[in-house]
């Protein structure tokens, strides 16, 4: 083996395949024995455009999985890296496990490349540690780099061939051997720096991002209070040419943008007023929606909220992940000051996470007043006429109604 990937979740698998189509030897490594049948059957666990086809592509050029790590000179490590919600600190228990796994059999110099999003210092305090603990050299029998992805889910398999990328390493001979790797399938430029900048540079592109869109949260609840178009008012102010709001919504999810940004101020609590802030914005936006849906109950005099459905589960449009969904954080919210019974339904997710989630959207929409969009996915912009006798509660602004309520 070339590569081997260890982690076949969001990132590492579409990486694995990328890699094996590009003509690299590749074996994917994960400790789900459940996964890694199903791989080996050619089955995918998830959905993503262009994967199935990647897929093929991969398993025609000899790709294999495994629950084993394998010898190899340059492994990928896209393992989970979740936060302590309590500290607000990422748990490198993961990452450290793996990189202990790859040490038991790696050749001598590989490349230990971590893609998992990590926090800015994470290599200095708690890899490095785990090398030396075993009296191995990092720079000599070992490499460590960090080199995070950034793919946006929905879009993967492009943005894998033509984002730029980042590879942080402790000299350029070594971020050089990895470039050469990356080179095999990403078509854009990658640029070469150290481990701490490439840390510290991923973290602050979400978090960018994170508090761009609590700009856009904020001005939609500033223009509710006076029954302002907040759409229009970004619409408008976008003209401006140095001027490019983001979108209101219901919430911010996903794994990243809704996390990141707490390792900063899990680091640095002092400095971080204006990054605390936006995440508490856009961490307030279920309890929003929730406040228009009471609206809307008031206003119609719909008492039950058996009569309300939540269309969307997923984070984002187009894509079954849950992860930290903008509904998921409402119902928690619901769980606190009314009785259960909000209906749920979402196209992509299969497996029922919630109570009262409707695996058919007919069924979903049969005896309900009020329906909420929460995401949204093209299945809902196709089947808008289903809602026509509906209240609707439209927090993605899809629903082009003068009669659709906003956020
Ligand atoms: N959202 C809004 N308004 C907007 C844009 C997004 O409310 O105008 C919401 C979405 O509905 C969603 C959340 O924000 O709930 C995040 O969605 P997203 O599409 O912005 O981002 P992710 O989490 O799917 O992927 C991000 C990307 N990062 C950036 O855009 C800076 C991706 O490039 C990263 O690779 C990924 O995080 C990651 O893994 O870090």
């Amino acid at each position: 083996t070339e590569v081997n990937v260890v982690g076949l979740g969001y990132i590492g698998l579409p990486t694995a395949l990328i890699l094996a189509k590009s003509g690299v030897n590749v074996t994917g490594t994960d400790l789900n024995e459940g996964l890694v049948n199903s791989l080996n059957k050619g089955k995918l666990t998830f959905q993503e455009d262009g994967l199935e086809q990647l897929f093929q592509e991969a398993l025609t050029n000899g790709i294999s999985f495994s629950t084993e790590y394998c010898p190899a000179d340059t492994y990928i490590l896209a393992v989970p890296t979740p936060y302590i919600e309590e500290t607000k600190k990422l748990d490198p228990v993961y990452v450290i496990s793996a990189v202990n796994k790859v040490l038991d059999v790696c050749n001598k110099g590989a490349s230990i490349i971590i893609e998992s999003t990590i926090s800015p210092g994470t290599i200095d305090r708690h890899i490095r540690p785990v090398i030396d603990k075993r009296n191995l050299e990092v720079g000599r029998d070992v490499h460590l780099l960090h080199a995070p992805e950034r793919i946006i889910p929905g879009n993967m398999i492009h943005e894998l061939e033509f984002n730029s990328r980042t590879i942080g390493a402790d000299n350029l001979e070594v971020a050089e051997r990895a470039k050469k790797v990356y080179a095999k399938f990403c078509k854009s430029e990658i640029i070469l720096t150290d481990i701490r900048s490439a840390e510290m540079s991923k973290v602050v592109e979400n978090t960018f991002r994170d508090i761009n869109i609590a700009f856009a949260n904020e001005l939609a609840k500033i223009c509710r209070t006076d029954d302002i178009d907040v759409y229009e008012i970004i619409r408008i102010a976008n003209k401006h040419p140095r001027v490019n709001i983001l979108q209101p919504g219901p919430g911010v999810g996903g794994h990243c943008i809704s996390v990141d940004p707490w390792f900063l101020v899990g680091d640095y609590p002092d400095l971080t007023n204006l990054i605390l802030t936006a995440r508490k914005t856009n961490d307030s936006m279920p309890s929003h929606v929730l406040s228009r849906i009471r609206d809307i109950m008031r206003e119609h005099s719909v008492t039950e909220i058996s009569k309300v459905g939540l269309y969307g589960l997923a984070y984002k449009e187009n894509v079954d992940d849950t992860r930290e969904s903008p509904t998921l954080q409402l119902l928690e919210r619901l769980d606190e000051h009314l009785a259960f019974g909000v209906k749920v339904y979402d196209p992509f997710v299969k497996e029922n996470l919630v109570e009262n989630q409707y695996q058919d959207f007919e069924e979903f929409l049969d005896d309900i007043e009020i329906v909420v969009v929460m995401v949204g996915h093209d299945h809902i912009k196709e089947n808008i006429l289903c809602l026509k006798e509906k209240l609707v509660l439209d927090t993605k602004n899809i629903i082009e109604s003068p009669s659709v309520y906003k956020l």
